[in-house]
């Protein structure tokens, strides 16, 4: 039976993908190129140096380690100005009202991001307390779509795959929750999120009972 609930940061419990997506796209625009925001969905849920490699890639640009580190931490100051700003009101609609659901099945609930900002953004909107166990960028050496955050996330809390269900809004995050052997649940397009195993546009559109009784 399903135990706990594993949640993706970024792009299920808030929208900071739009920050990540503009800090890149800043960098990439002096660096002398733009990426679109369908590009922007390769980048979702991949790790920060990942990600700047892929958009290096994509602008044509070899660059040494040294340069890279400079703009990998350009991109992060100019992402942290966007974070701090931040308040309970970009708290993602259908959250809390998901989550109180949780609450009352009894069930137990991680944070799974490979963001090494993630306990900062969970402070700032003042859901800290609302996981059990808190998986973020510090604690994994591999990226999604590798199954490590969502594996570590079931660890902590002493379950099994099977008794796992992951929300994710990003291809690489869909993936890692399936190679992790868990049920995973995807949010936003089913163009985009193929491989979910159920999908809806948010958790505004999802009641607990519904998932629980979709896994079977
Ligand atoms: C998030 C974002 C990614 C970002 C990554 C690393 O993952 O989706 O776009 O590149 O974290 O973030 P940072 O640069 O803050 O360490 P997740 O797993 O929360 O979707
Ligand atoms: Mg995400």
């Amino acid at each position: 039976a399903i135990k706990a609930f594993l949640f993706d940061l970024d792009g299920v419990i808030v929208d900071t993908a739009i920050y990540h997506y503009q800090a890149w796209r800043r960098l990439a625009n002096e660096l002398g190129f733009d990426i679109s925001e369908e590009f922007n969905e390769r980048l979702k849920g991949v790790s920060r140096t990942d990600s700047l490699d892929i958009i290096l890639a994509h602008g044509g640009l070899i660059l040494s380690d040294e340069k890279k580190a400079e703009l990998a931490a350009q991109k992060n100051k100019w992402y942290l100005d966007l974070v701090s700003r931040m308040t309970s009101d970009d708290i993602l609609p259908g959250v809390a009202t998901f989550f109180s659901q949780v609450r009352k099945a009894g069930l137990e609930t991680a944070l799974g991001s490979v963001s090494k900002n993630a306990p900062l953004i969970l402070e700032r909107i003042g859901m800290t307390q609302a996981f059990d166990a808190i998986i973020d960028g510090t604690k994994i050496s591999k990226g999604k779509p590798d199954p490590e955050v969502f594996a570590k996330g079931a660890q902590e809390l002493d379950r099994q795959p099977a008794e796992c269900v992951v929300f994710e809004d990003a291809v690489a995050g869909v993936q890692a929750g399936k190679r992790a052997g868990m049920f995973v649940v995807g949010l936003g397009s089913p163009d985009v999120l193929t491989e979910a195993d159920l999908i809806a546009p948010s958790l505004e559109a999802l009641t607990v009972e519904e998932v629980l009784a979709k896994v079977g």
